[in-house]
């Protein structure tokens, strides 16, 4: 790989990293409700790159696990029910001293799990999800281990479900939502609901910490494309304001931190490290075979058939259509590697594959561009 290029890509990537900030998820319910396999079974266990190390405190029994794009905020060694008076002072104070830092340090969003079997719900619950909503976080009530059989939840679930609804909670969509966290190996019970109670989350959550909640999840690819889309439509709008005044096709260096950028920030989107999305990145545009200072002017250079496509002459609409074609066939990439469908050869990436997949999504969209043999 050429050294400006991994250098260009680490600090673009980087910097997508700060862009995405992280979005923080309280979660509270009683110990052994199944709060963990919840927070599990949608963000993976996946620890990202950034931000391991110990969990932080932010109360003497508040703690923040940081994990990349996401925060966790849950409870050890207190238990609603029983020390109800010190969470809800401790939680107020650590809330209170929160709203001077930046946003990606404050709570966006709180999860209250109820074990749908349990057959009741507390008043004291009850008073701890109303402060919650009086500290200003939206909460998402979810039942969690409901059985389900030919499309019918459990009926002691259900029933709990309405007596929590008629307590007219200050909760997304006034009601609990029924979910079942992880396949259970001796019912055959599978997993069901998490997508609802991710979307409602999203929905919830700041527009300035979407992404990173997009990021962070691992299950609705959906939520990644649409951001990812974004992000491409932002690059485009980039590339074509930086071609405004037409620019030879040999010195389109302007573009290249744009298109960077993007393919960082769907990379981060898709969950895919830095030292993955630069081998794709590297494989895609072909910039592997090609050596010395020469590369930086252009990523289009790589693709084979784009100088001639363009005719010599960058303008903001060849710029914009070039942009939007390498952001659409990079997602194809990422999507690819995210689902587990990327060609790979003895449980390595096989390069030669990706670099064909890119550039015939590429050309694709711009018929022009040779297509691939
Ligand atoms: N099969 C299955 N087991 C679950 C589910 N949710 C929780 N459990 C089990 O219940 C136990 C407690 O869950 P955990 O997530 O640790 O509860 P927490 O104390 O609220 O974090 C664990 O043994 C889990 O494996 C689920 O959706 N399906
Ligand atoms: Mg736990």
């Amino acid at each position: 790989m050429t050294q400006w290029f991994s250098e260009s890509f680490n600090a673009e990537f980087a910097k997508q990293a700060e862009a995405l900030g992280r979005v923080n998820l309280a979660v509270f319910g009683k110990t052994g409700v199944g709060k963990s396999t919840l927070v599990n079974a949608i963000f993976g266990e996946r620890v990202a790159a950034t931000g391991i190390g110990a969990p932080v405190t932010i109360g003497s029994h508040l703690y923040l696990d940081r994990r990349g794009t996401l925060g966790v905020i849950d409870t050890r060694g207190l238990e609603i029910g029983r020390d109800d008076d010190e969470l809800i002072k401790e939680l107020t104070q650590a809330v209170k001293d929160s709203r001077s830092k930046p946003l990606s340090e404050q709570i966006h969003v709180a999860w209250y799990c109820v074990r749908g079997m349990d057959r009741r719900f507390e008043d004291v619950e009850d008073r701890f999800i109303r402060t919650l909503a009086a500290l200003e976080i939206p909460v998402v009530v979810v039942l969690t281990q409901v059985p389900m059989r030919d499309g019918q939840f459990h009926p002691d679930a259900v029933e709990l479900a309405r007596q929590i609804e008629a307590r007219d909670l200050p909760i997304f969509g006034g009601r609990p939502f029924l979910t079942y966290a992880m396949r259970d190996p001796f019912s055959g019970q599978p997993a069901y609901g998490l997508i609802d109670v991710l979307r409602a989350t999203f929905h919830l959550a700041p527009e300035a910490v979407q992404a990173a909640l997009a990021a962070a999840q691992e299950i609705d690819l959906e939520l990644k494309t649409n951001q990812s889309n974004k992000a491409i439509a932002a690059a485009v709008a980039a590339a074509a304001a930086a071609a405004a005044v037409p620019i030879p096709f040999s010195s389109a260096a302007v573009l290249v931190p744009i298109q960077l950028s993007m393919m960082a920030r769907i990379a981060h989107l898709h969950g895919i490290g830095l030292e993955k999305s630069a081998l794709l990145a590297v494989a895609s545009t072909s910039i592997a075979t090609s050596a010395g200072r020469a590369a930086a002017s252009s990523l289009l250079k790589f693709i084979p058939g784009a100088g001639s496509v363009v005719g010599g002459v960058i303008n903001a609409s060849v710029a914009s259509g070039l942009t939007l074609a390498m952001g659409q066939a990079w997602l194809v990439v990422c999507q690819k590697t995210f689902n587990k469908t990327l060609p790979m050869i003895d449980g390595k990436v096989d390069t030669a594959a990706v670099r064909h997949l890119f550039e015939a999504e590429l050309a694709r969209r711009m018929p022009g561009i040779r297509k691939p043999e």
